[in-house]
Protein backbone atom coordinates (compact mmCIF):
# COMPACT_ATOMS: atom_id res chain seq x y z
CA UNK A 1 0.00 0.00 0.00
CA UNK A 2 1.68 3.42 -0.97
CA UNK A 3 2.75 5.59 2.06
CA UNK A 4 4.98 8.64 2.26
CA UNK A 5 8.55 7.70 3.19
CA UNK A 6 7.67 3.71 2.69
CA UNK A 7 9.57 2.80 -0.25
CA UNK A 8 11.54 -0.29 0.29
CA UNK A 9 7.71 -2.06 1.28
CA UNK A 10 6.56 -0.69 -1.99
CA UNK A 11 9.70 -2.35 -3.17
CA UNK A 12 8.92 -5.75 -1.68
CA UNK A 13 5.18 -5.43 -2.40
CA UNK A 14 5.94 -5.29 -6.57
CA UNK A 15 7.99 -8.49 -5.96
CA UNK A 16 5.72 -10.56 -4.08
CA UNK A 17 2.71 -9.51 -5.96
CA UNK A 18 1.89 -6.58 -4.17
CA UNK A 19 -0.43 -5.56 -0.62
CA UNK A 20 -2.44 -8.21 0.68
CA UNK A 21 -2.90 -9.92 -2.54
CA UNK A 22 -3.60 -13.82 -3.01
CA UNK A 23 -2.30 -15.62 -5.99
CA UNK A 24 -4.41 -17.86 -7.98
CA UNK A 25 -3.42 -21.49 -6.40
CA UNK A 26 -2.77 -24.63 -8.80
CA UNK A 27 -5.74 -26.24 -7.14
CA UNK A 28 -8.42 -23.31 -6.98
CA UNK A 29 -10.73 -22.63 -10.08
CA UNK A 30 -8.82 -19.89 -12.43
CA UNK A 31 -11.82 -17.23 -12.46
CA UNK A 32 -10.87 -17.26 -16.36
CA UNK A 33 -10.28 -20.77 -16.99
CA UNK A 34 -11.49 -21.63 -20.78
CA UNK A 35 -12.30 -17.85 -21.04
CA UNK A 36 -13.78 -17.29 -24.76
CA UNK A 37 -14.10 -13.89 -26.42
CA UNK A 38 -17.06 -12.33 -27.54
CA UNK A 39 -16.54 -8.61 -28.37
CA UNK A 40 -14.44 -5.94 -27.05
CA UNK A 41 -16.48 -3.68 -25.71
CA UNK A 42 -14.64 -0.85 -25.60
CA UNK A 43 -11.19 0.31 -25.79
CA UNK A 44 -8.88 3.39 -25.00
CA UNK A 45 -5.00 3.97 -26.51
CA UNK A 46 -4.51 7.07 -24.12
CA UNK A 47 -6.04 4.96 -21.09
CA UNK A 48 -4.08 1.42 -22.15
CA UNK A 49 -7.50 -0.57 -20.88
CA UNK A 50 -9.61 -2.62 -22.88
CA UNK A 51 -13.17 -3.73 -21.79
CA UNK A 52 -13.69 -6.90 -23.20
CA UNK A 53 -16.98 -9.08 -22.67
CA UNK A 54 -16.33 -13.00 -22.39
CA UNK A 55 -17.99 -16.34 -21.61
CA UNK A 56 -16.52 -18.49 -18.77
CA UNK A 57 -18.10 -21.63 -18.11
CA UNK A 58 -21.47 -20.45 -20.07
CA UNK A 59 -21.41 -17.88 -17.43
CA UNK A 60 -20.84 -14.09 -19.24
CA UNK A 61 -17.94 -11.88 -18.06
CA UNK A 62 -16.56 -9.00 -18.41
CA UNK A 63 -12.72 -8.13 -18.15
CA UNK A 64 -11.42 -4.82 -17.65
CA UNK A 65 -7.45 -4.93 -18.77
CA UNK A 66 -5.34 -2.04 -17.92
CA UNK A 67 -1.72 -1.25 -18.17
CA UNK A 68 -0.49 -0.15 -14.48
CA UNK A 69 1.23 3.14 -14.20
CA UNK A 70 5.01 3.32 -13.18
CA UNK A 71 6.50 3.71 -9.96
CA UNK A 72 9.24 6.27 -9.71
CA UNK A 73 10.63 4.14 -7.30
CA UNK A 74 10.68 1.08 -8.98
CA UNK A 75 11.19 2.40 -12.57
CA UNK A 76 15.10 2.90 -12.06
CA UNK A 77 15.05 -1.20 -11.98
CA UNK A 78 13.98 -0.91 -15.34
CA UNK A 79 16.47 0.39 -16.67
CA UNK A 80 19.06 -1.17 -14.58
CA UNK A 81 21.72 -3.88 -15.43
CA UNK A 82 21.46 -3.36 -19.40
CA UNK A 83 18.11 -4.11 -20.06
CA UNK A 84 17.16 -5.79 -23.60
CA UNK A 85 16.73 -2.69 -25.39
CA UNK A 86 15.15 -3.39 -29.34
CA UNK A 87 15.87 -0.27 -31.66
CA UNK A 88 13.13 0.92 -33.29
CA UNK A 89 14.32 4.22 -34.86
CA UNK A 90 17.49 6.50 -34.27
CA UNK A 91 17.88 9.60 -35.99
CA UNK A 92 20.65 12.18 -34.89
CA UNK A 93 20.53 12.48 -30.93
CA UNK A 94 17.33 10.68 -30.65
CA UNK A 95 16.51 7.05 -30.11
CA UNK A 96 13.38 5.09 -29.82
CA UNK A 97 13.64 1.38 -28.65
CA UNK A 98 11.57 -1.88 -27.49
CA UNK A 99 12.37 -2.46 -23.58
CA UNK A 100 11.00 -5.78 -22.39
CA UNK A 101 10.50 -5.34 -18.67
CA UNK A 102 10.59 -8.62 -16.28
CA UNK A 103 7.18 -9.69 -15.31
CA UNK A 104 7.16 -8.31 -11.91
CA UNK A 105 7.45 -4.97 -13.86
CA UNK A 106 5.09 -5.38 -16.17
CA UNK A 107 1.94 -6.15 -14.51
CA UNK A 108 -1.73 -5.29 -16.38
CA UNK A 109 -4.57 -4.90 -13.76
CA UNK A 110 -7.26 -7.40 -14.23
CA UNK A 111 -10.94 -6.70 -13.06
CA UNK A 112 -13.26 -9.34 -13.52
CA UNK A 113 -17.07 -9.37 -13.38
CA UNK A 114 -18.06 -12.59 -13.08
CA UNK A 115 -21.40 -13.54 -13.55
CA UNK A 116 -22.18 -10.26 -15.43
CA UNK A 117 -25.47 -9.27 -16.14
CA UNK A 118 -26.75 -7.14 -19.17
CA UNK A 119 -26.67 -4.36 -17.71
CA UNK A 120 -22.89 -4.65 -16.72
CA UNK A 121 -21.79 -5.29 -20.40
CA UNK A 122 -23.98 -2.35 -21.36
CA UNK A 123 -22.50 -0.06 -18.96
CA UNK A 124 -18.79 -0.82 -20.40
CA UNK A 125 -19.70 -0.95 -23.96
CA UNK A 126 -18.68 2.87 -25.85
CA UNK A 127 -22.14 4.39 -26.65
CA UNK A 128 -23.79 7.54 -27.88
CA UNK A 129 -24.76 9.85 -24.84
CA UNK A 130 -27.18 12.09 -24.47
CA UNK A 131 -28.51 15.16 -21.48
CA UNK A 132 -31.29 14.58 -19.37
CA UNK A 133 -32.29 17.44 -17.27
CA UNK A 134 -34.73 15.64 -14.38
CA UNK A 135 -36.77 18.04 -11.91
CA UNK A 136 -37.65 17.02 -8.49
CA UNK A 137 -40.94 15.84 -10.10
CA UNK A 138 -39.69 13.41 -12.92
CA UNK A 139 -37.15 12.26 -10.13
CA UNK A 140 -40.31 11.18 -7.97
CA UNK A 141 -42.51 10.29 -10.89
CA UNK A 142 -39.80 8.05 -13.18
CA UNK A 143 -36.50 7.65 -12.26
CA UNK A 144 -37.45 6.70 -8.56
CA UNK A 145 -40.00 3.66 -9.70
CA UNK A 146 -36.99 3.04 -12.49
CA UNK A 147 -34.31 2.31 -9.65
CA UNK A 148 -36.64 0.55 -7.60
CA UNK A 149 -37.47 -1.86 -10.59
CA UNK A 150 -34.15 -2.36 -11.52
CA UNK A 151 -30.44 -1.66 -10.25
CA UNK A 152 -27.04 -2.61 -9.88
CA UNK A 153 -27.06 -5.59 -6.61
CA UNK A 154 -24.95 -3.20 -3.80
CA UNK A 155 -24.53 -6.44 -1.80
CA UNK A 156 -20.74 -5.88 -2.44
CA UNK A 157 -21.53 -2.28 -0.73
CA UNK A 158 -23.19 -4.77 2.28
CA UNK A 159 -20.23 -7.11 2.69
CA UNK A 160 -18.46 -3.96 3.04
CA UNK A 161 -20.45 -2.36 5.91
CA UNK A 162 -20.27 -6.14 7.47
CA UNK A 163 -16.59 -7.11 7.00
CA UNK A 164 -17.40 -9.65 5.26
CA UNK A 165 -15.27 -8.66 2.66
CA UNK A 166 -12.96 -5.96 1.86
CA UNK A 167 -12.09 -6.07 6.04
CA UNK A 168 -8.33 -5.76 5.74
CA UNK A 169 -8.48 -2.75 3.38
CA UNK A 170 -10.35 -0.29 5.47
CA UNK A 171 -8.59 2.96 5.44
CA UNK A 172 -10.95 4.65 8.21
CA UNK A 173 -14.22 3.47 10.27
CA UNK A 174 -16.32 6.52 11.75
CA UNK A 175 -18.98 3.11 12.99
CA UNK A 176 -21.95 5.18 14.21
CA UNK A 177 -24.49 3.79 12.32
CA UNK A 178 -25.98 7.39 11.23
CA UNK A 179 -23.32 9.83 11.19
CA UNK A 180 -20.75 6.58 10.34
CA UNK A 181 -18.66 5.58 7.12
CA UNK A 182 -15.73 3.02 6.01
CA UNK A 183 -13.30 4.51 4.22
CA UNK A 184 -11.37 2.13 1.67
CA UNK A 185 -9.81 1.63 -1.45
CA UNK A 186 -11.86 1.43 -4.89
CA UNK A 187 -11.01 -0.92 -6.72
CA UNK A 188 -10.08 0.73 -9.50
CA UNK A 189 -6.84 1.88 -7.97
CA UNK A 190 -3.78 -0.70 -7.48
CA UNK A 191 -2.64 1.42 -4.15
CA UNK A 192 0.64 1.29 -5.37
CA UNK A 193 1.51 5.22 -6.54
CA UNK A 194 -0.87 8.03 -5.13
CA UNK A 195 -0.86 9.83 -9.07
CA UNK A 196 -4.20 8.00 -9.42
CA UNK A 197 -5.16 7.66 -5.58
CA UNK A 198 -8.91 6.66 -5.49
CA UNK A 199 -10.81 5.82 -2.36
CA UNK A 200 -14.97 5.65 -1.63
CA UNK A 201 -16.54 6.64 1.74
CA UNK A 202 -19.79 4.36 2.15
CA UNK A 203 -21.72 5.54 4.69
CA UNK A 204 -23.36 3.15 7.42
CA UNK A 205 -26.82 4.42 7.23
CA UNK A 206 -28.76 2.37 5.20
CA UNK A 207 -31.00 3.35 2.51
CA UNK A 208 -29.99 6.99 1.53
CA UNK A 209 -29.55 6.21 -2.28
CA UNK A 210 -27.97 8.88 -3.82
CA UNK A 211 -27.84 12.65 -3.84
CA UNK A 212 -32.24 12.92 -4.41
CA UNK A 213 -32.20 11.63 -0.79
CA UNK A 214 -29.83 13.60 1.31
CA UNK A 215 -31.42 16.87 3.09
CA UNK A 216 -30.58 19.18 5.84
CA UNK A 217 -30.40 16.49 8.58
CA UNK A 218 -27.23 14.76 6.45
CA UNK A 219 -25.27 17.36 7.09
CA UNK A 220 -23.15 15.87 9.96
CA UNK A 221 -22.79 12.75 8.16
CA UNK A 222 -21.25 14.70 5.18
CA UNK A 223 -19.23 16.38 7.03
CA UNK A 224 -17.83 13.96 9.22
CA UNK A 225 -17.21 11.95 5.85
CA UNK A 226 -15.50 14.76 4.12
CA UNK A 227 -13.14 16.14 7.26
CA UNK A 228 -12.42 12.46 8.60
CA UNK A 229 -11.88 10.73 5.22
CA UNK A 230 -9.54 13.97 4.19
CA UNK A 231 -7.33 13.50 7.71
CA UNK A 232 -7.03 9.79 7.37
CA UNK A 233 -5.85 10.18 3.31
CA UNK A 234 -3.59 12.82 4.72
CA UNK A 235 -2.35 10.67 7.63
CA UNK A 236 -1.98 7.18 5.47
CA UNK A 237 -1.24 8.13 2.10
CA UNK A 238 0.70 11.67 2.78
CA UNK A 239 -2.05 13.54 0.03
CA UNK A 240 -3.60 17.20 1.19
CA UNK A 241 -7.27 17.83 1.14
CA UNK A 242 -6.24 20.28 -1.23
CA UNK A 243 -5.12 17.76 -3.26
CA UNK A 244 -7.93 15.81 -3.57
CA UNK A 245 -11.17 15.60 -5.55
CA UNK A 246 -14.37 14.61 -3.40
CA UNK A 247 -17.51 13.61 -5.08
CA UNK A 248 -20.45 11.96 -5.50
CA UNK A 249 -21.84 10.48 -8.75
CA UNK A 250 -25.44 11.36 -9.57
CA UNK A 251 -26.29 9.17 -11.21
CA UNK A 252 -24.53 6.77 -9.46
CA UNK A 253 -24.09 2.90 -10.29
CA UNK A 254 -24.70 1.66 -6.66
CA UNK A 255 -27.52 3.06 -4.92
CA UNK A 256 -26.50 3.06 -1.53
CA UNK A 257 -24.90 6.56 -0.58
CA UNK A 258 -20.81 6.58 -1.31
CA UNK A 259 -18.26 9.39 -1.65
CA UNK A 260 -15.55 9.42 -4.40
CA UNK A 261 -11.95 10.57 -3.22
CA UNK A 262 -9.47 10.99 -5.84
CA UNK A 263 -6.06 12.90 -6.45
CA UNK A 264 -6.63 16.18 -8.21
CA UNK A 265 -4.05 15.10 -10.85
CA UNK A 266 -5.74 12.26 -11.71
CA UNK A 267 -8.71 12.25 -14.69
CA UNK A 268 -10.56 9.18 -13.46
CA UNK A 269 -13.63 8.19 -15.94
CA UNK A 270 -17.09 10.17 -14.24
CA UNK A 271 -15.33 13.35 -13.20
CA UNK A 272 -17.52 15.19 -16.05
CA UNK A 273 -19.29 18.56 -14.51
CA UNK A 274 -22.82 16.23 -15.52
CA UNK A 275 -21.69 13.66 -13.34
CA UNK A 276 -19.52 14.67 -10.30
CA UNK A 277 -21.28 16.91 -7.51
CA UNK A 278 -18.47 18.29 -5.29
CA UNK A 279 -19.01 17.12 -1.63
CA UNK A 280 -17.93 20.67 -0.70
CA UNK A 281 -20.33 22.06 -2.79
CA UNK A 282 -23.60 19.41 -2.06
CA UNK A 283 -22.46 20.64 2.03
CA UNK A 284 -23.13 24.11 1.26
CA UNK A 285 -25.97 23.76 -0.90
CA UNK A 286 -27.89 21.79 1.70
CA UNK A 287 -26.92 24.41 4.62
CA UNK A 288 -28.51 27.17 2.23
CA UNK A 289 -31.29 24.76 1.81
CA UNK A 290 -32.07 21.79 3.38
CA UNK A 291 -34.84 20.06 0.35
CA UNK A 292 -32.41 21.64 -1.95
CA UNK A 293 -31.78 18.33 -3.66
CA UNK A 294 -35.09 17.26 -3.47
CA UNK A 295 -36.17 20.38 -6.07
CA UNK A 296 -33.14 21.20 -8.10
CA UNK A 297 -33.38 19.97 -11.33
CA UNK A 298 -30.30 17.87 -12.14
CA UNK A 299 -28.43 17.27 -15.38
CA UNK A 300 -26.97 13.85 -16.44
CA UNK A 301 -25.93 12.03 -19.87
CA UNK A 302 -27.90 8.57 -20.22
CA UNK A 303 -26.43 5.99 -23.00
CA UNK A 304 -29.44 6.22 -26.12
CA UNK A 305 -29.73 2.61 -25.55
CA UNK A 306 -30.50 3.34 -21.64
CA UNK A 307 -34.11 2.14 -20.31
CA UNK A 308 -34.00 4.84 -17.64
CA UNK A 309 -33.92 7.16 -21.08
CA UNK A 310 -36.83 5.33 -22.81
CA UNK A 311 -38.89 6.02 -19.69
CA UNK A 312 -38.56 9.73 -20.40
CA UNK A 313 -39.29 9.63 -23.86
CA UNK A 314 -42.42 7.59 -22.79
CA UNK A 315 -42.88 10.28 -20.39
CA UNK A 316 -42.26 13.19 -23.45
CA UNK A 317 -39.36 14.07 -21.53
CA UNK A 318 -36.33 12.65 -23.40
N1 LIG B 1 -13.58 -1.36 -3.14
O1 LIG B 1 -16.38 -4.45 -4.96
C1 LIG B 1 -15.97 -3.29 -4.97
C2 LIG B 1 -16.43 -2.27 -5.86
N2 LIG B 1 -17.36 -2.25 -6.86
C3 LIG B 1 -18.18 -3.34 -7.31
C4 LIG B 1 -17.42 -1.01 -7.37
N3 LIG B 1 -16.53 -0.23 -6.72
C5 LIG B 1 -15.91 -0.99 -5.78
N4 LIG B 1 -14.96 -0.66 -4.88
C6 LIG B 1 -14.51 -1.63 -4.03
N5 LIG B 1 -15.02 -2.90 -4.08
O2 LIG B 1 -15.73 3.98 -8.16
C7 LIG B 1 -16.32 1.18 -6.92
C8 LIG B 1 -16.29 1.61 -8.38
C9 LIG B 1 -16.76 3.06 -8.31
C10 LIG B 1 -17.63 3.08 -7.08
C11 LIG B 1 -19.09 3.18 -7.44
O3 LIG B 1 -17.44 1.86 -6.39
O4 LIG B 1 -15.00 1.47 -8.93
P1 LIG B 1 -20.69 4.82 -8.71
O5 LIG B 1 -21.86 4.18 -8.07
O6 LIG B 1 -20.70 6.30 -8.77
O7 LIG B 1 -20.60 4.08 -10.08
O8 LIG B 1 -19.34 4.45 -7.97
P2 LIG B 1 -19.70 4.34 -11.34
O9 LIG B 1 -18.95 5.60 -11.22
O10 LIG B 1 -20.50 4.10 -12.56
O11 LIG B 1 -18.71 3.21 -11.28
P3 LIG B 1 -17.53 2.98 -12.17
O12 LIG B 1 -17.46 1.50 -12.21
O13 LIG B 1 -16.37 3.72 -11.65
O14 LIG B 1 -17.86 3.53 -13.65
C12 LIG B 1 -17.64 4.90 -14.05
C13 LIG B 1 -17.22 4.95 -15.46
O15 LIG B 1 -15.89 4.50 -15.51
C14 LIG B 1 -18.04 4.06 -16.34
O16 LIG B 1 -18.38 4.76 -17.49
C15 LIG B 1 -17.13 2.91 -16.66
O17 LIG B 1 -17.33 2.51 -17.99
C16 LIG B 1 -15.75 3.47 -16.46
N6 LIG B 1 -14.82 2.52 -15.82
C17 LIG B 1 -15.12 1.64 -14.87
N7 LIG B 1 -14.02 0.94 -14.50
C18 LIG B 1 -13.02 1.41 -15.25
C19 LIG B 1 -11.66 1.10 -15.34
N8 LIG B 1 -11.09 0.15 -14.58
N9 LIG B 1 -10.92 1.79 -16.22
C20 LIG B 1 -11.46 2.75 -16.96
N10 LIG B 1 -12.76 3.10 -16.93
C21 LIG B 1 -13.52 2.44 -16.09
Amino acid sequence: MAQPGDKRKREDEVENGGAGESVTSAGAEHPLSGFKLRSVLRESARDKTIFLHGQVSDEDAVVILERAPFQADTVSRLLADDPTLRLQLKNDIYGVYHLSPPPQLNEVKATIIRPATEKHIKKYLRQELQLISETGDDYRSITLPFIQSQSFSIQWVYNILEKKAEADRIVHENPDPALGFILLPDFKWNQKQVDDLYLIAICHPRGIKSLRDLNGDHLPLLKNILQEGQAAILERYGVHGHQLRIYLHYQPSYYHLHVHFVALGHEAPGITVERAHLLSDVIQNLELDAQYYRTRTLTYALRVDEPLLQRFRDAGRG
